[in-house]
């Protein structure tokens, strides 16, 4: 009987920790997108509306804002080198990665549930359409050929 209390205890222990340590390691939180400066960015505030911060910081338009399955990225759109890319940025704002490049709109982008893959819509080939690329930018193929936009995954 002690035994079975023990690992009762130790799986209740378990899954606190694993909880506490999947999505953010810690509160959960929301990210958003605001013109509060005038110009569209994006944010994290903690699950109850409080910590604001805010993450991206420019004149152009960031938003869109996906989270990493494992809460430790964050993938956006932004229009800052003229027309619509994906980015990913650490969740505390902090190395920003360009995902595409290109001349035409890119955008909207949803993390695959094991993290590997973004899906995302693009224009680069006419009318938008869903696309897939590694969670590094590489390797992009197109999932849609009759139009398609906002495409998120089951998580
Ligand atoms: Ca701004
Ligand atoms: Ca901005
Ligand atoms: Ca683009
Ligand atoms: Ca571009």
């Amino acid at each position: 009987m002690l035994r079975f209390v023990r690992s009762l205890i130790l799986c209740s222990l378990v899954s606190v920790s694993v909880f506490a340590c999947g999505g953010s390691s810690g509160p959960a939180q929301i990210a958003f997108q605001s013109e509060r400066d005038g110009d569209k960015e994006i944010f994290v505030m903690d699950a109850d509306g409080t910590n604001v911060r805010q993450l991206t910081d420019n004149d152009d338009w960031d938003g869109i804002p996906s989270w990493s399955p494992d809460g430790k990225k964050i993938a956006f759109t932004s229009d800052r080198d003229g027309d619509g890319e994906v980015f990913v940025m650490d969740a505390d704002g902090t190395n920003v990665r360009q995902l595409t490049d290109n001349d035409v709109y890119d955008g909207f982008p949803s993390w695959s549930p094991d993290g590997e893959l973004i899906i995302f819509d693009s224009e680069r080939y006419g009318d938008k359409e869903i696309f897939v690329m590694d969670s590094e930018g590489t390797n992009v193929r197109q999932l849609t050929q009759q139009g398609g936009t906002f495409a998120v995954y089951k998580p």
